[in-house]
């Protein structure tokens, strides 16, 4: 169902100020930038393996991104499985009780399909469903 980690979410106040440290000190390959309108976030990607780091910064005060800061500060803010399949993952998920947030999946950063499972049916770490719509990263 699942194939592998696509990417940890960091939610940073500023990008600027972040990407020195994944792009200089760790030496990540900057993969390129994107704002995501609906989610009211702007995101920056670094390559590491097959994963990828994605640092968030909200665009808006009442976005997801801007809420965590307020509330705990910079941190991991999810962690991203990668499917083939996000609409049987999802069914699959909720059918074992579990919170799923969109009844459908939505546009994520880069054209991907995202979807999340409420943190607090996750033990703490919100988790993101991503799949691709084509053979592109
Ligand atoms: N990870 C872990 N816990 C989280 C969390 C996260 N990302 N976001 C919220 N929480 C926790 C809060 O700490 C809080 O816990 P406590 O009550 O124990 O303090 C609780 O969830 C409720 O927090 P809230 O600030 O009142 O948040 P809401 O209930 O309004 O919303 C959620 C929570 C998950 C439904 C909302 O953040 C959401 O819809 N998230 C999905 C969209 C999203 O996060 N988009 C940004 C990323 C976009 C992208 O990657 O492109």
């Amino acid at each position: 169902m699942l194939k592998h980690i696509d990417h940890i979410g960091i939610a940073v106040h500023s990008i600027e100020e972040a990407a020195p440290l994944y792009r200089d000190v760790l030496g990540l390959e900057h993969l390129g930038d994107d704002v995501v309108e609906e989610q009211g976030v702007r995101v920056s990607f670094y390559k590491l393996g097959e994963a990828k780091i994605e640092l968030l910064e909200p665009t808006r005060e009442d976005s997801a991104v801007a809420k965590f800061l307020a509330r705990k500060g910079p941190g991991v803010h999810h962690v991203a499985m990668r499917t083939e399949d996000i609409k049987g993952a999802a069914a699959h998920v909720a059918d074992n009780g579990i919170r799923v947030l969109y009844p459908e999946p939505r546009d994520g950063a880069h054209g991907k399909l995202i979807n999340f499972l409420h943190p607090k049916d996750t033990h703490g770490v919100m988790l993101e469903l991503t799949q691709r719509r084509t053979d592109g990263d």
